[in-house]
């Protein structure tokens, strides 16, 4: 067993790992990133899925806190590639020199609170035992993939795939009859291509989906070059956005307008493509009845682009319009104009069991050489507690969260001092350009252990009554929205058993961002300081 001691240990070698590294290093500390993957990139290295790339554009997805680096890097697609961010966050990895300070193939076990130095003590599955005051959770939000618990899944002797854990070598489904499970973001992404492969695709869907398509392509050079000579000021403009990402929210309710006025603004933002989608009018997630023109919006496009009429019908959501993540796309729809594409509606034909050779719903059996599960995520806490996490008085985050995630800022939470999230629930996180929160989340943790090196402060843990009162805000801010109203993974929906909470922060990232600037002003106030 090697022993190795610490002053701050990260745990992911994501973009939010790979930050708090460079930034925590600049503090003079010892600190080491431990990482289960066999390379870097956390979610860009797992899902690795064809046709996975990015739903914010390039210009925005990636880091900030260098100027060089946002010069020097050329991105060549207006939404990156899975292989190009995987290129560019290695770039990072490489050009800040970050490597000798990340332990790959280490998968962390367990970390306990020793009271008594106070430190945490992490065992990873290697054996290895590390030491540190410092604890940073760079885990992800979408890290730990969730596979149903469909009867007879162990007994498949096709190929067997998750999109959130691809496998490294290339996989080929030409002359293979596949079936997918899943209609979210990842099955949005490579339907599209596998349909392009394989003899056969059966796509198999629970609930339809909204999706808009990305409008990808090469990135315009002029406009690289006009965001790049301006863009201190560009990141700005992105980050006063409730987002962080350049939607160019209206401030108009959709019911505001007559009809033909809001057909022209949702014509402009479908051809415009992306997550702009959402911000087409001001009320598009607080009131049913502006956001049903949404939805009848986007069931017009898919009757529009599939062909068949029925299959147009089950595409069709009749769910409120992004109260789960929307999805973007590029030839979703038109992919089951395909003869080799079917859509298997599995809400009115339920899947029964999967078996040696296939899957049985219960009208039909399907035949399949591969089978993917675009299932994805236990979103948020999964990849967390998937750690046995004790704090103070051997407390297991486990049971602190049983009714659900309880944070203060989304970056702490009560009897685990000196343990920092990096875009924890309660914080924007998901809800935001994830790159642009990280850092803010990473340079908030850096100012704080700062704080704390030239206070001379040993412990600081979030205060139960101000996380109880934080906790209290995320869910009325939620419920003022349609957000509540689904059962997306946001709310834990998704994974049987979960509790059901809202879990990320719907206040607008300029809100979040002054409050957790307030607090550190203020001597990190809702902190005990010890
Ligand atoms: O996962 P999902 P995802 N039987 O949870 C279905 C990000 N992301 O990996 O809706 C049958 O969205 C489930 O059906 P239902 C993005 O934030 C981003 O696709 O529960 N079906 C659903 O259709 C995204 O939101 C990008 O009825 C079952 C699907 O599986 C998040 O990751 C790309 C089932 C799961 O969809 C997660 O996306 C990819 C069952 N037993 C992902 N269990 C970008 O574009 C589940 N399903 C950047």
């Amino acid at each position: 067993m090697t022993k190795l001691d610490l002053d701050v240990a990260i745990v992911g070698a994501g973009f939010a790992g790979l930050f708090a590294l460079h930034r925590v290093r600049s503090l003079g500390l010892k600190v080491r990133v431990f990482e289960a993957g066999h390379g870097i990139g956390g979610t860009w290295y797992w899902n690795r899925y064809p046709g996975a790339r990015c739903d914010v554009e390039s210009l925005e997805y990636s880091y900030q806190f260098s100027p060089e680096l946002q010069q020097d890097w050329e991105w060549t697609e207006r939404y990156a590639s899975q292989p190009e961010l995987l290129r560019y966050l290695n770039h990072v990895t490489d050009r800040f020199s970050l490597r000798p300070d990340i332990q790959l193939k280490t998968p962390i076990d367990s970390a306990y609170l020793d009271e008594s130095t106070p430190h945490w003590v992490l065992n990873t599955a290697t054996g290895d035992r590390i030491t540190a005051q410092w604890l940073i959770m760079a885990t992800g939000c979408l890290s730990r993939p969730y596979r149903p618990h469909l009867p007879g899944l162990d007994q498949f002797t096709g190929e067997l795939y998750h999109t959130g854990e691809w496998p490294h070598e290339p996989v080929n489904f030409r002359g293979k009859c596949v079936g997918i499970i899943g209609t979210g973001s990842s099955a949005v992404q490579c339907i599209p291509p596998i349909a392009l492969q394989a003899d056969h695709l059966f796509v198999f869907q629970r609930s339809a989906t909204y999706t808009v398509p990305a409008r990808n392509g090469p990135l315009d050079p002029e406009l690289q070059r006009r965001v790049k000579a301006e863009y201190p000021a560009f990141r700005a403009r992105c980050n006063a956005q409730f987002l962080a990402i350049n939607v160019n929210a209206s401030t108009v309710s959709a019911l505001a307008v007559g009809p033909n006025e809001r057909r022209r603004i949702y014509d402009e933002r479908w051809m415009r493509g992306g997550l702009p989608f959402t911000g087409a009018f001001a009320d598009l997630r607080l009131s049913a009845e502006a956001n049903a023109t949404a939805a009848e919006y986007l069931r017009g496009k898919i009757r529009e682009t599939v062909t068949d009429r029925e299959v147009a019908r089950k595409l069709s959501p009749h769910s409120t319009f992004g109260c789960k993540r929307l999805c973007v796309d590029t030839d979703y729809y038109a992919s089951f104009n395909r003869s080799n594409v079917t859509l298997v509606d599995v809400y009115a034909e339920p899947i029964e069991i999967i078996t040696s050779s296939g899957l049985r719903t219960t009208q039909r059996a399907y035949q399949l050489d591969s089978l993917v599960l675009a299932t994805g995520f236990d979103a948020m806490t999964g990849a967390l507690l998937a750690i046995d996490i004790r704090g103070r008085g051997g407390l297991k985050l486990k049971d602190a969260w049983y009714g659900g995630p309880r944070t203060y800022l989304g970056l702490a939470t009560t009897g685990f001092p000196n343990l920092f999230l990096i875009s924890g629930p309660g914080s924007p996180s998901v809800l935001s350009n994830m790159v642009a929160t990280i850092e803010h989340h990473v340079d908030w943790v850096t100012q704080c252990i700062r704080y704390m090196e030239t206070h001379g402060v040993k412990e600081l843990e979030a205060r139960h009554d101000f996380q109880e009162a934080w906790v209290e805000h995320v869910n009325q801010v939620a419920s003022c929205t349609l957000f509540p109203t689904c059962n997306s993974w946001y709310l834990g929906a998704n994974v049987p058993g979960k509790p059901r909470v809202f879990m990320p922060y719907v206040g607008g990232f300029p809100t979040y961002a002054a409050k957790c600037s307030e607090v550190s002003t203020n001597g990190f106030q809702g902190f005990r300081l010890g």
